[in-house]
């Protein structure tokens, strides 16, 4: 995913200095590749590769900053301690949020809303298939009453997965269809997953439809669900969805961006939690967040 960093640090190595260590002892470059004082000029470059890799402005510069402090040291070494400060959050366990909720009310509401086609609809998918195997109760609420098409959707992912789905008519009040929902499951038990309609800068009316669902259902969770391909703008989004208010945040097509710059940003511009990352199409592409293993693979 992050290979590009490890590139492009290693390309703003002193070549002297690598090609004298591979010469003397082969065995020692893998190990050691020491890096130079990094020149003013070979740091812009890296700040414009960061920024090429949708790690937003503000991010790419704060990292910089810290490259600057370097004076040699292990490459992989340098980036693992960078990227661990970036990346680290409380461990939260979704799954088991939503079955002590269960344990505790009966009944729990998770809500998601988010950006047009950031993947609201398909991520709700993967987490009911995820929470469905762990043998919870799963209802989906189709409260996008507004993009065509979307009841059709939710509804589609129902019928394959097995999982009940409340709707309206579109164009009907989508805080009424997610409290239907809640009458559902405080009757039966389980967790409401609700969908929401996407929303952008503008939608003024949208905006205040969401404060309602939340106002009216008092759900028990709020995810907000960013693409992670949005690039700089993703740190606007979070801006606006703040005011809102969100608990934890999903990370979609991680597959699509493979150098991944947008989790760091999200990382540094917020402490709310990344729950998951989503990487493809199949109910199954959903990963819990581990920022350990992000590294990991972002190094090795
Ligand atoms: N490759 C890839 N595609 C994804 C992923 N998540 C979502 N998509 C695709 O992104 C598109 C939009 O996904 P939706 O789940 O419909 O997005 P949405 O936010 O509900 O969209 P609206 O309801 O229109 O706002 C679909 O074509 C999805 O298949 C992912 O992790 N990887
Ligand atoms: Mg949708």
């Amino acid at each position: 995913m992050f290979g590009f960093l490890k590139k492009t640090l290693k390309k703003i190595i002193k070549p002297e200095k690598e090609k004298k260590i591979k010469k003397e002892k082969k065995e020692i470059k893998e190990k050691k590749i020491f890096v130079k004082k990094i020149s003013e000029k070979e740091l812009e470059r890296f700040k414009l590769e960061l920024i090429k890799a949708n790690v937003s402005f503000e991010i790419a510069e704060k990292i910089v900053e810290k490259l600057k402090e370097v004076d040699k040291g292990n490459v992989k070494k340098i980036l693992e301690n960078i990227l661990f400060d970036l990346l680290k959050q409380e461990k939260f366990d979704f799954v088991k949020f939503v079955k002590d909720k269960i344990k505790k009310q009966g009944f729990g509401i998770v809500v998601f809303f988010g950006f047009n086609g950031s993947g609201k609809t398909s991520t709700i998918a993967k987490l009911g298939y995820l929470l469905k195997k762990q043998k919870i109760n799963v209802v989906f609420a189709a409260a996008d009453t507004f993009r065509a098409a979307a009841i059709e959707q939710i509804s589609k992912y129902g019928e394959n997965l097995n999982i009940k789905v409340i709707k309206h008519n579109y164009g009907s009040d989508p805080a009424a269809v997610v409290f239907d929902a809640k009458k559902h499951i405080q009757a039966v038990g389980g967790i409401v997953l609700a969908d929401t309609a996407g929303r952008l800068h503008a939608d003024k009316n949208l905006m205040e439809e969401l404060k309602k669902i939340i106002r009216v259902n008092k759900p028990d969770y709020r995810i907000l669900v960013l693409d992670s391909l949005t690039g700089n703008d993703i740190l606007e989004q979070i801006d606006k969805f703040s005011n809102i208010g969100f608990d934890g945040i999903i990370l979609t097509k991680i597959d699509v961006n493979e150098k991944g710059g947008a989790i760091i940003s999200v990382k540094q511009k917020t402490d709310k939690p990344i729950l998951f990352l989503t990487t493809g199409q199949n109910y199954r592409d959903l990963e819990e967040f581990d920022s350990k293993k992000i590294i990991k693979r972002l190094l090795d």
